[in-house]
Formats: structure tokens, sequence, C-alpha cells
């Protein structure tokens, strides 16, 4: 009842899938030795023992009995056979589920793919549907689906909002492994493949993960992670030479610095062999970079990747660089640019082994914003697509907002930088520019809280990356649905209903803090709760130009910062105008006086107001609706998340009273509906 276990809870012992099991797991048989085929017969294992109540057996036996056998085509016939006339797949990691003669095949590329098979396998058994003529294949549409935990090593996190570190205690590794098992199986089970244990702040601390002394708990975490098909990559400080590394530059031209990372990356391999590679914050927010030393991005970024190249390891750079000393007043400079602006023209400058980390929209994760206009814009570079699950501008798991819409419809936006279908999901992938590889990349949102997220339904975020990450065609509901039958499975109602609050969440926790658009109204620093003006006179760049006559930050190019014409055509003329700017994102690109019509016919003042008062209204909804699901959902899952639906209900009408007296007195327009604003 904890909700540790998550979406990997014992499956209910009940109806269909028990019958189901008892008629086809008598025997589970895997020839191969793999650390990932082990784990995947383990959990068909446990999987038939709670279903069952029985231990299958190892091998088909003579007595007969149906059962499953799962593979590689290298070291498995029965997999050869399921495989025969499927693509090659060097990465490993695809599979085909298929039922033959009474018998179910989990035949993967490699090791991975069985895995991953075994995963699919044990949904379907879960939910007791039938696996008669069963023939499924799958094959990632990303090759990279990574995860980057915002962990320090005294063991807080950057932005978490579940408790302290699973990795680190008081500067050092964690002796007790088994949440860092626990959750790499977790994340296997949704999909994902690669980890960045430490953040992409690095202090003086991390810097030193790539030296003698901690490698060899790295290689200790590195171990646990591949058996479960996930790579480790280090976030590593870019001005380590020069932080404790002897030298005195650490300028990426200079050749001692090169043979200084060089030697780093040997390290590093002889401990992972199958390391993933480095992740790299520079010149932002006070990180150190090439700036220093009037070199650009790529001279940075390729220093490092010369050095991982010979191991077959990658860089990923991240592209959220932005002067956060800028002036308010200086209109001209928008931070939304700034990512296009230093990147843009570094493109055919890349190493094949560079990843570029692009946030998903041009400012920072906030509750809405367009999708950054990098994206797509650089053909000849590979790109990961950042998100972020840790709900830092999103109600910090204390109020639900279920972030799987929100990134679908980034996925789905199409650029049109190679004429209509150029998705973002397409670029990510690779596939629109024929690059080698792409993929997602996301921050964590969990920590050592029990349930992992803080608010159980947080969960389903995490989950969501991941299968999105697999498979960005699933549907946000569908993903809904998964989670919360798995999760509440044997609950159907409870599943029904939470899977309506989820997908209703997101808009609800727009409207009642940022619609329109407009974003950062948040307080200072720790972003958690209203703000009116926190942000507006503070060199950080992230206004809203809110005056007695209008709002929103003006980004055209005929009067305003010019941002919108980053898009490139057709897209730019769409947002060059407030007439033909969607509504959602008015404010992001026009300032517009409060009587401003939107395409919904309302004034921009009336829906200020009106979003305010429902989304109030609605949030009180979700905690009605899961008053509902009382005895329902087990405790203590039940009443802790019961306290964040009533903690969400109250702030958000601390939201909706604040952000409207501040709007009423601004502009001095009364409610057209004469509601109470003070
Ligand atoms: C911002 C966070 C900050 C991170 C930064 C980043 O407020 O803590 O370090 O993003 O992505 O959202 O690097």
């Amino acid at each position: 009842g904890s909700g540790y276990d998550a979406w990997l809870g014992a499956p209910p012992a009940s109806g269909d899938a028990r019958r189901q099991a008892l008629d086809r797991m008598a025997f589970l048989h895997a020839p191969e030795e793999a650390a990932p085929i082990r784990a995947a017969l383990a959990e068909l294992r446990a999987a038939a023992i709670a279903l069952t109540g029985r231990e299958p057996r190892p091998e088909p036996a003579p007595e007969g009995g149906r059962g499953i056998v799962l593979g590689t085509p290298a070291g498995c016939p029965e997999a050869a056979a399921a495989w025969d006339g499927l693509p090659d797949d060097p990465a490993g990691e695809s599979y085909r589920l298929v039922e033959r003669g009474g018998i179910v095949v989990v035949a993967g590329s490699g090791p991975a793919g069985v895995l991953y098979g075994a995963f699919h396998l044990r949904r379907l058994l879960r939910s007791g549907a039938p696996l008669g003529g069963l023939d499924v294949a799958e094959r990632p549409a990303n090759a990279l689906r990574m995860i980057n935990q915002w962990d320090n090593a005294d063991g807080s996190v950057e932005r978490g909002y579940a408790g302290r570190s699973i990795f680190y205690r008081d500067g050092e590794f964690v002796r007790d492994r088994t949440r860092i098992r626990d959750y790499a199986r977790l994340l296997a089970s949704a999909g994902i493949n690669a980890l960045a244990i430490n953040n992409v702040n690095v202090h003086a601390r991390e810097t030193r993960f790539i030296g003698e002394e901690d490698l060899p708990s790295v290689a200790a975490v590195a171990d646990i992670l591949r058996g479960w098909g996930i790579r480790l990559y280090l976030s590593v400080n870019f001005a380590a030479p020069v932080e404790g590394g002897g030298l005195d530059t650490a300028d990426p031209l200079d050749e001692e610095v090169r043979s200084w990372w060089r030697e780093a990356a040997d390290r590093v391999y002889r401990y992972v062999p199958d390391f993933g590679g480095f992740l790299v914050k520079a010149d932002s927010e006070f990180r150190p970079g090439p700036f220093t030393y009037g070199r650009d991005h790529a001279d940075g970024a390729n220093m490092l990747a010369d050095a991982l190249a010979p191991h077959g390891g990658r860089v990923v750079w991240r592209c959220f660089v932005y002067d956060c000393r800028q002036d308010w007043r200086d209109r001209v400079t928008d931070r939304a640019r700034a990512a296009y602006d230093h990147f843009m023209p570094l493109d055919g400058r890349f190493r094949d082994n560079v990843f570029l980390q692009v946030k998903n929209g041009p400012m920072d994760f906030q509750v809405r914003e367009p999708v950054s206009p990098l994206i797509g814009a650089m053909p000849r570079t590979n790109l990961l697509v950042e998100f972020q699950i840790a709900q830092e501008y999103t109600g910090q798991q204390r109020h639900l907002c279920y972030l799987v819409p929100q990134w679908k419809e980034a996925l789905d936006f199409d650029t049109q930088r190679k004429g209509e279908g150029s998705t973002v999901k397409r670029i990510a992938s690779g596939e629109l520019h024929g690059r080698p590889a792409g993929g997602l990349a996301a921050v964590s949102n969990i920590g050592d809280d029990a349930n992992w997220t803080g608010h159980l339904l947080a969960q389903a975020n995490l989950y969501g990356f991941g299968r999105l990450a697999w498979q960005p065609e699933l549907s946000a509901e569908a993903i809904a649905r998964e989670w919360a039958e798995l999760t509440l499975g044997d609950r159907p109602q409870a599943a029904d209903a939470v899977c309506g609050m989820l997908l209703r969440s997101w808009s609800i926790y727009e409207s009642y803090t940022a619609p329109l658009g407009v974003g950062w109204m948040v307080k200072p620093h720790h972003h958690y709760g209203p703000d009116v003006d926190g942000y507006e006179y503070s060199m950080w760049g992230t206004y809203h130009f809110a005056d007695r006559d209008g709002i929103g930050v003006d980004r055209s190019s005929a009067s305003g910062t010019g941002y919108a014409a980053q898009y490139g055509e057709p897209v730019a003329r769409l947002y060059e105008s407030p007439e033909t700017t969607p509504d959602e994102l008015l404010l992001f690109f026009h300032h517009v006086p409060y009587t401003h019509r939107l395409r919904s016919g309302k004034t921009v003042i009336q829906h200020i107001y009106d979003s305010r008062f429902e989304g109030a209204e609605r949030a009180q909804g979700l905690l009605e609706d899961w008053e509902s699901l009382r005895g329902h959902v087990p405790e203590p899952a039940f009443s802790e998340t019961l306290e964040r639906f009533r903690h969400q209900a109250e702030h958000a009408r601390e939201w909706r009273d604040v952000i409207n007296t501040y709007f009423r007195r601004k502009s001095g327009m009364p409610d057209e509906r004469g509601r109470t604003i003070y």
C-alpha cells in the first residue's frame, strides 16, 4: 500500500489472469546467461508465482504442459525461429512475442530486447489478455532513452520533490544499493536505457567522480544498471582540469587539456567498460565553459567527444545556455532566443558522437511553451529533446500535473523544417534528417520517499516518459490507462477514475497558474506558489511585462525581439501575428491590451479571471474525485494522496486570488461576471 512497487506490484491472483497463467506457465525456459535475460526470467517467474501460487519448471517436461521460452537468436533456437525474417537490430533492443504450438516465445534481438519483451508479456499476463495467436514485434523509436538525475553527492536533489537522493548520502555513494537496483528495474520496465547519475550542476565533490577514488563506486552502480540494459553517464565539470585537476587552464584547444580529458576517459572506461559518456552543462548559470577561453561550444564538445570516441562514448551537451545576468530593461536581449542564437550557427561542426540536448521549449519547462525553434534547425547535428519529469514549475509533485499530454504535444508539433510532417518526434529520433541516432532525455522526479515520487500519481509521469521515449506514437490516454491499471489494477473503478483525473490535470494546473503562455508568475528561487512580480525586475530574463494597459512579451519581428522569426516559414508567420498565434501561446509571443479578443471570443482580461476561477473549482473537483475512491485505493497511499489533493485545492484558491487581485488592480477592469476580486 505504500506505492513502492509502483507499476510493478504483484499481479492479483484472480480471474482470467490466473486461469491463463495456470494454463500457460507450466515452465519457463531461458538457455542464455546474460544478466538482462536472467532478470527477464526472474520477472516472469515472480509473476507466475503471484498468479498461480506455484513455481514454474525451468525446462519443458516430458509430461507436457505449456510454457514460455526466452532468448536471443544467437543462443536460443526458438528465438532464432521467431526472429526469422525480422530485420537485424544491432542495438539488441527490439523483440518479438509470438505464440506457437502452445509455447510463448520472447525473442529479443539482444539480451535487453528479451528483457523489454518480458516486461511487455508481464503486462499482458497481468491483464489476462488471451495469448493464443499472440504475435507482436516492437522496436524502440529512439536509440537514446535517457534519464538525468539532478542528485548531488551531499544527498540533496536539485529540484527534487520526493525526498533525498537514492544514490548519495553525506558526500559518499550509498552503501546499500537496493533502491538503486529497484529503480533500475522500474526504469527498464518503462523502456529507459541510459541514466546520468549526477546533477548537471557539478560541484567540487562530484568533480572527483571521474577520479580513481570514486570510480569503484561508480562502477558498482554501473554493474547494477547493466543488468537492466541501462548505461551509466556522468555529468562532468568543464573546468575539472583546473578545479582539482592540476592544470591552470581548461581551454579545449590546449594540448595538455585535451590529453587530461583523454586520460580521464581512459580511466573511466577501465572501471566501466560500457560507460555511456559525459553530460555537460557549460557556460550557463555560472557554470564554466569554453567561452572563458574565447572558444565556442563546438570546440568544447568536440574535445570531450575526441576523448570518448576510442571507447565508443558519447557527449551529451546541453543547449540550456543563456545570459542569466541580463538587464530587464533591455527588451532586445530575449532569453527565449538564446539557445538558437548560440547553437544554430554551429550546425555541422559537432562530432558524430556529440548529442545536443535541447529543452522542449525555449525558456525553462514552464507549464506551456512553444517548441524550441532549435529543434529541427540543425540537420547536421544529433539531438536529444529534454523534458522535465520533475515538476519544478508544474506543482512540485504536490499538485497533480500529468505531463505526458504536454510532451505529446511537443513531439507531435510540426516544425515544417523539411516540409509537412517534420514533427519533433521524427527529428528527435534522427529519422527526419538521417542522423545515426537520437532520442529523448528527461529530468527525473524520484527520491527516497517510500513511493519514489512524493505524489503517488506523479509516478505516471516517470512511467509515461519512458513509454513515450520508446514509442512516441502512444497516446497520453493509453499511457495513463496502462499506468493506472498496472498500479491500481485489481480495482477497476479506481483505475478508471484516476485515468480521467490524470488526463484533466495539466489543463487544470495551467488554468489557475499561467494560462495564455505567460509563465514565470512564481516565487523566485524555489518556484512554488504565485508571485506576481517575483521575476519581473530581476536579471533572469523571465518577464510578463504587465502594465496598466496590457500584458505579454512582444517576440514578433515587426516590433519585438524577433524571436518568432527563428522558426522559419511557414511556422514563423503563424507566430508573428497575434491574430494567428494560438490562444494558449498568445502572451508568449505578443504584448496585447487587456481588451484584446482571443480567438475564443473572450477578452484577455476576462480570460485571466475566468480561467483562475474555473481552475480553482476544477482543482476542488480533483479532491472530490479522489475522496470518492476511499476504500478502492490501499492505505497509506490513499490518505497521503488525499492530503496532497487537499493542499492543491487550497493552493489553487490562493493562486486564483493573488493573480486575479493583481490584474484587477493593474488593469482597473472589473470581472464582467461580477465575482468578488479584491
Ligand atoms: C532550471 C532549474 C535549475 C537547473 C536548470 C538546468 O531551475 O535548477 O539547474 O534548469 O536545467 O529549470 O540546468
